[in-house]
């Protein structure tokens, strides 16, 4: 199959750069999205987002001509669907996936799809919304046929292509890594497989669109189990008085064990929201992968709590002083090490929590960013680690950033130090 104009819809962290990649490969590439502010900055060369690399990438492509950025969908031969896929609350389940941007973005390309088009749905989605996908373009253009009605022989072909990238090295991922396809049909595969085959490196391998979507929801669950188990055996340590983190080493001297590294929780927009789809779908199945989701979602208070301990225990060596001249250094705010995007980030929200109750001096130390956001870090402040070792009584540790681990571990009063990730205590 050929393509010579592809289209991706959503420009968000997964969309940008598949659409700057294949732009690269010297194909037009026409990107959609909602945000006119990110549209305007992407046609002038520039990134709305933080990722390394994909500025260099961006600039090209839109210089040379084969990327732009519009609100208007356009005819391609191709749309890639890159759009989120958050949860939402509904009769009384907290967690239940919410469609409606894949339904817009369907709603949005339905009016410029032609015979022969083929349609890919990247957003990471619960089993069945392909399926769901196709109807809403059936619905929308009852003048073209659908691969749910009439198979190989639809004028439209659709699948489901999981992104799998690690955000900080998503540029390169995107062409190194494997691609699980799972078209809706034979040759719905056969199509995607061609698409890929433009920048990916790695293998394509095809399956069923169902499958290709739990494979998705499959891979970030065995993450969140596994940071479960660690952050349930940290937990476990502290109350037996054993150092975790060389617990874990000595365990992973086994030829057959491999545990992941505790820590404040977990955090970004992937492996703290895709497992809820799984239970979402089979609530009374998935009983191991809802416990993972409750025990990471319980470590930030459990971290909250250790604080409150470490302060209890200053007051209590120094009766002289009260909460008030209590300081408090929080190390790192980011979801995890080395990256400066703080959303859905375990260590802000503990920071968060402590500042609205600690009647003392707040400081943060976070190297990635240039101010505190705004809310309720109003009253903190952004130092550097001198100032906050210098100043803190109690100090926590939350990131695993470079910068920390090059401290010296001396420097700081055990008693007093909350090391959830093991930077100084290991
Ligand atoms: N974390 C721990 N302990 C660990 C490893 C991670 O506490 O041993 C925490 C991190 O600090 C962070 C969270 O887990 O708060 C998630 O970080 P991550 O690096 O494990 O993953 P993400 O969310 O950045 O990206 C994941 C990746 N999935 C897997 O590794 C299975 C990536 O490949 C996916 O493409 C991405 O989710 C996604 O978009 O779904």
């Amino acid at each position: 199959m050929n393509f010579n104009t592809i289209s991706v819809i959503g420009l968000g962290y997964i969309g940008l750069p598949t659409a700057a990649v294949i732009a690269s490969r010297r194909k037009q590439v026409i990107g959609v999205d909602i945000n006119q502010h990110a549209v305007d900055t992407i046609n002038r060369g520039e990134i709305h987002i933080v990722e390394p690399e994909l500025d260099i990438v961006v600039r090209a492509a839109v210089k040379e001509g084969y990327l732009r950025a519009t609100t208007t969908p356009e005819p391609a031969d191709a749309f890639l669907i890159a759009v989120p896929t958050p949860f939402k609350a509904e009769n009384g389940n907290e967690h239940v996936p919410d469609l409606t941007y894949i339904q817009a973005a369907s709603k949005t390309i339905a009016p410029v799809l032609k015979r022969g088009d083929l349609v890919i749905l990247e957003s990471t989605s619960p089993v069945g919304a392909t399926e769901q996908m196709a109807a809403w373009l059936a619905e929308a253009r009852p003048d073209l046929t659908f691969p749910q009605t009439h198979g190989e022989e639809s004028d439209i072909r659709v699948a489901h292509c999981p992104e799998r990238v690690l955000p900080g090295h998503v540029v390169r991922e995107l062409v190194e890594n494997d691609r699980v396809i799972g078209g809706m049909t034979a040759r719905c595969s056969q199509a995607a497989t061609s698409l890929y085959r433009i920048f990916v490196e790695g293998e394509c391998i095809t399956t069923t669109a169902r499958t290709a979507e739990m494979a998705k929801l499959t891979e970030n669950s065995f993450r969140d189990v596994n940071i479960a188990f660690a952050n349930e055996l940290s937990i476990i340590c502290d109350k037996l008085d054993i150092n975790v983190w060389e617990l874990i080493r000595l365990a992973n001297r086994h030829p057959r064990v491999n545990i992941l590294q505790p820590g404040p929780g977990v955090g970004g927009h992937c492996i703290a929201v895709d497992p809820w789809f799984i239970v979402s779908e089979t609530p009374e199945e998935a009983r191991l992968i809802r416990t993972a989701r409750e025990v990471n979602d319980s470590k930030p208070h459990w971290v909250i709590d250790k604080v409150n301990e470490a302060v209890g225990k200053f007051l209590s060596a120094n009766p002289d002083k009260t909460a008030k001249d209590v300081t408090i250094a929080c190390f790192g705010l980011a979801f995890k090490p080395d990256i400066d995007d703080l959303r859905e980030s375990p260590a802000l929200k503990i920071a968060e929590a402590i500042v609205v109750t600690h009647p003392g001096s707040f400081l943060v130390v976070e190297p990635n960013i240039k101010g505190l956001p705004e809310g309720k870090l109003a009253d903190a402040r952004l130092v550097d680690h001198i100032t906050a070792l210098e100043t803190a009584d109690v100090v926590v540790l939350l990131v695993d950033h470079k910068t920390f681990k090059s401290i010296p571990a001396g420097q700081l009063k055990e008693d007093y130090l909350i090391d959830s990730r093991g930077v100084w205590t290991s």
